[in-house]
């Protein structure tokens, strides 16, 4: 039923193992694209064109393919009753063999989550169940909003992430220090403004966006040397795995020679992807996976 692939170049390997501040992921998760998916939830992005089914697949394809370059991939069954099933990164947050399964914000995501904690129990993760935590299922969380730079684990106040869920988040992870970050509603999640590079170089937009959540997560102050300012918000969503970062191709030329320079500077390969489909139903890149390290 699962399909995946253990073909990553051993040089990126390699390069990860010499990098000190790299995670070692070991497996992705990622799901197919439902045919509901021009159903998928939408707030906050622009523009009047529909979702393009078939565009939307090949993008997916080979969103995953460019994954399984840095890291073998298993890609679920499509979930075609929940059109925002393929967004993974929302039902789960992982780290080390720990994980806690949220509670996504929207009710219509919520059924989404079952399949996901049937697979991370039979990779043997230690699971909490965000939902059996402070009666009455109080804590609501989308993983969309939580950001775990190895230092810190940011945990965004968004409509879909509550108080409730950052003390889950800090009671599950306790050896890391987890920190609230209140933002308003102008982008869906905490990272789909800001996200990491390495633990001290965060990616996040120039402008008052960009601004008032560093403020908030007080950037300088916790030690985030770098930042890497970008004029295209969703350029600033990548994801950094064993030597390599996706990136979007947001057709923001100034924001992909940023990256493209930090990336050099780092020693890490940088992909460029368009998922021109998946942002226009608020998703980006880094919600299309689950990194694991087992
Ligand atoms: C939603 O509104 O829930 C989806 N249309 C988009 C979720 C994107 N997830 C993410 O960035 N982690």
């Amino acid at each position: 039923m699962f399909r995946a692939s253990v073909t990553v170049r051993p040089e990126r390997w390699r390069r990860c193992q010499q990098a000190s501040f790299c995670r070692k992921y070991t497996l992705a998760i990622s799901r197919d694209l439902p045919n509901s998916f021009a159903n998928a939830l939408t707030k906050f992005s622009q523009g009047e064109d529909p979702i393009h089914l078939e565009m939307a697949r090949c993008q997916h394809d080979e969103y995953v393919k460019r994954l399984r370059e840095f890291v073998p991939t298993l890609c679920l069954p499509a979930l075609d009753d929940h059109p925002d099933s393929v967004f993974v990164e929302d039902t789960v947050v992982a780290i080390g063999k720990k994980a806690v399964i949220t509670n996504p914000g929207h009710p219509s995501r919520r059924a989404e989550v079952d399949t996901i904690q049937d697979t991370l129990r039979r990779l043997g993760f230690s699971l909490t169940d965000m939902r059996d935590q402070h009666e009455g299922g109080g804590a609501l969380c989308d993983g969309g909003d939580v950001l775990y730079t190895t230092r810190h684990l940011f945990v965004g106040l968004s409509e879909r992430t509550n108080v409730e869920a950052v003390q889950v988040l800090a009671e599950a992870f306790s050896n890391v220090e987890t920190i609230a970050v209140p933002f308003d509603g102008e982008a869906l999640h905490l990272k789909s403004i800001v996200t990491h590079m390495d633990p001290t170089t965060l990616v996040a937009p120039t402008g008052p966006l960009g601004d008032q959540v560093l403020e908030a997560m007080k950037a300088d102050e916790r030690g985030y040397q770098t930042i890497v300012r970008l004029p295209n918000l969703l350029s600033c969503n990548v994801v950094v795995v064993n030597g390599g970062i996706l990136a979007q191709d947001g057709g923001c030329g100034e924001s992909k020679a940023l990256l493209q320079a930090a990336a050099k500077e780092r020693n890490l390969t940088i992909e460029f992807l368009d998922l021109s489909e998946t942002a226009k139903c608020d998703g980006a890149l880094t919600c299309c996976s689950v990194l694991l390290e087992i």
